[in-house]
């Protein structure tokens, strides 16, 4: 591309207002208390994910200290960590969720 083609698409992205919004990680938080059934269990209700994915998933972050469990723009990502957190304290277990900017 010369320099007058990049100029070109520099302003014709400036003109259309295009924009990618940013986009947040969701982290799970290992803890010592949260039963393995009950992590999986999240996965699957609010990353969508099935039994075999969220198993894995669990499983980083028990040896891991921490995984990715989605990436969303930050209105989707803080409703899931709020969802998250809120689910986890209403059955009494202290299982962390944080979202963090990529
Ligand atoms: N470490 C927890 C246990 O041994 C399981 C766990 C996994 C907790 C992932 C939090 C997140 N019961």
């Amino acid at each position: 591309m010369t320099e007058k083609d990049l100029e070109t698409v520099i302003n014709t992205k400036e003109k259309n207002e295009i924009k990618v919004p940013p986009m947040y990680k969701i982290l799970l938080l290992n803890d010592d208390f949260t039963p393995m059934d009950f992590v999986v269990e999240v996965l699957r209700l609010f990353f969508s994910m099935d039994r075999e994915q969220a198993t894995q998933v669990m499983l980083k972050v028990h040896t891991e200290g921490a995984a990715v469990c989605g990436v969303y723009p930050s209105d989707i990502a803080s409703t899931k960590v709020n969802q998250v957190i809120e689910f986890a304290r209403s059955n009494q277990h202290p299982l962390r969720c944080v979202m963090e900017e990529n």
